[in-house]
């Protein structure tokens, strides 16, 4: 177990539907605390940054024009093992495959419209936090578990 901090997105089209009340709450009942957060618009440099690991594929120039079309949710969660426990709450990529329960198994249809991003790993957050966030916008704090949790 540890403690980690993981980049969360939720996407244009999760911010559009009215969703990122439902979505942050999924996080925060989960145990997970907000790190960062903050709406903003995505210019197209950030997108291409954030999505780099994707240039050349045939979908990218269609999620980096989608990420640009309107504001998106950013923000820093944080707690233990929070990089796969968040992928595990927003679900599988394709929402069709996504488990009910998840954000994407009980809001999404299709995969270009997916509505929230986690990193995949912890090189990926590492990577990708400072492109959302400048360190003083991030508030991290003391994750004593013990106060509410009983036998981690
Ligand atoms: P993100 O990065 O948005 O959290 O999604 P995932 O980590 O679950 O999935 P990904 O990196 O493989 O894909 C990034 C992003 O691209 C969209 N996409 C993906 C798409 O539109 N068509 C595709 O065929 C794939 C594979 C959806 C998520």
């Amino acid at each position: 177990m540890a403690i980690e901090q993981t980049l969360i997105l939720a996407k244009p089209d999760a911010v559009a539907r009215g969703l990122v009340g439902e979505i942050i709450a999924r996080f925060e009942r989960r145990g997970y605390t907000i790190a960062a957060l903050k709406l903003m618009k995505v210019d197209g440099n950030r997108a291409r940054t954030h999505y780099a690991e994707h240039a050349g594929k045939p979908f990218f120039d269609g999620l980096v024009q989608y990420i640009t079309s309107a504001p998106v949710v950013a923000m820093v969660i944080e707690g233990s093992d929070a990089i796969e426990g968040c992928r595990a709450t927003i679900g599988a990529t394709h929402p069709i495959k996504a488990a009910p329960g998840s954000i994407r198994g009980d809001y999404g249809q299709t995969i270009g419209r997916n509505l929230a991003h986690g990193s995949d790993s912890s090189e990926s957050a590492q990577r990708e936090i400072p492109i959302w966030f400048a360190p003083l916008e991030i508030a991290s704090r003391p994750h004593d578990q013990t106060q509410w949790l009983v036998g981690t």
